[in-house]
């Protein structure tokens, strides 16, 4: 545990193996049945018909089950202690869950903070990201800005810089993907304006867990392969009781369970 949270205060984010090989395939069939069950045409209906599959676990108890796995769960509230040592007791719930598919071709996520959609408190919720498929730059693998999250600010997005282009290629129900990128913020280093973080491209392994900073900047990029998919199991955990902005568009966040 204590390289766990090592990694995570020096980066926001941090990759941890968990599941079986078994695991993931049941999660990969059943995530894939969702899709074609949601809309069997899907392939003739992109980007609307690969897009997230909103909320699994109220379909299949499965995704339920995943939720409250007891190594997952166990990390998420160390690192929430790790953020916020005078919170003491807490409880955990869970606003969201999410089937992310990335077919070939499809368009990565723009650079975030997930506090720009929750509008959170620093620290105070966790979002987790299952690696169905291996990962990596050529089918579109998760990006950081590592530290970022120290900054302990929200890198605030003006509307007149929205990408109004970029926007139209977001799926009619899953709006808040592209065209609303932070800032990356920099310093002037000899005279020369230099982003103050790296952007690293980090590929995860099938079976592992990303855990997500509330204020780590990251985004992913395209799936550029011809034929690997990027399927990823994500979960949003966070302190029971404080605020969480609900986005009246996309419907989420309105019924957070206990873990
Ligand atoms: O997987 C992606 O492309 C984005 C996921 C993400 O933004 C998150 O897990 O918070
Ligand atoms: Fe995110």
């Amino acid at each position: 545990m204590k390289n766990i949270i090592d990694t995570w205060n020096k980066d926001g984010y941090v990759n941890v193996p968990i599941f079986t090989k078994d695991e993931i395939d049941k999660v990969r069939t059943r995530g894939l049945e969702l899709l074609n069950e949601r809309d069997p045409n899907w392939r003739d209906n992109l980007p609307t018909g690969s897009e997230p599959y909103q909320n699994p676990h109220f379909q299949d108890d499965m995704f339920y089950e995943i939720i409250r796995k007891k190594e997952i769960v166990d990390i998420v509230k160390r690192l929430i202690q790790n953020d916020n040592p005078d919170l003491g007791d807490f409880d955990l719930q869970v606003s969201q869950t999410w089937m992310y598919f990335k077919p070939p071709g499809e368009l990565g996520r723009d650079t975030h903070q997930n506090s720009f959609y929750v509008h959170c408190d620093w620290g105070k919720a966790i979002n987790i990201s299952i690696a169905i498929d291996d990962s990596d730059e050529e089918n579109g693998c998760m990006f950081w800005y590592p530290g970022s999250h120290n900054d302990k600010i929200s890198w605030p997005i003006d509307h007149d810089k929205f990408d109004l282009e970029r926007q139209k290629t977001n799926p009619k129900s899953w709006t808040n993907e592209r065209g609303k990128p932070c800032y990356i913020p920099s310093m002037y280093q000899n005279g020369v304006l230099v982003d103050k973080y790296p952007k690293v491209f980090t590929p995860t392994k099938s079976g592992s867990v990303t855990f997500v900073h509330s204020h780590v900047l990251h985004g992913s990029e395209e799936n550029k392969s011809n034929h690997r998919w990027r399927i990823a199991y994500l979960i949003g955990y966070f302190v029971k009781g404080i605020y969480l902005h609900t986005d009246s568009k996309d419907g989420m966040r309105k019924n957070p369970i206990d873990v």
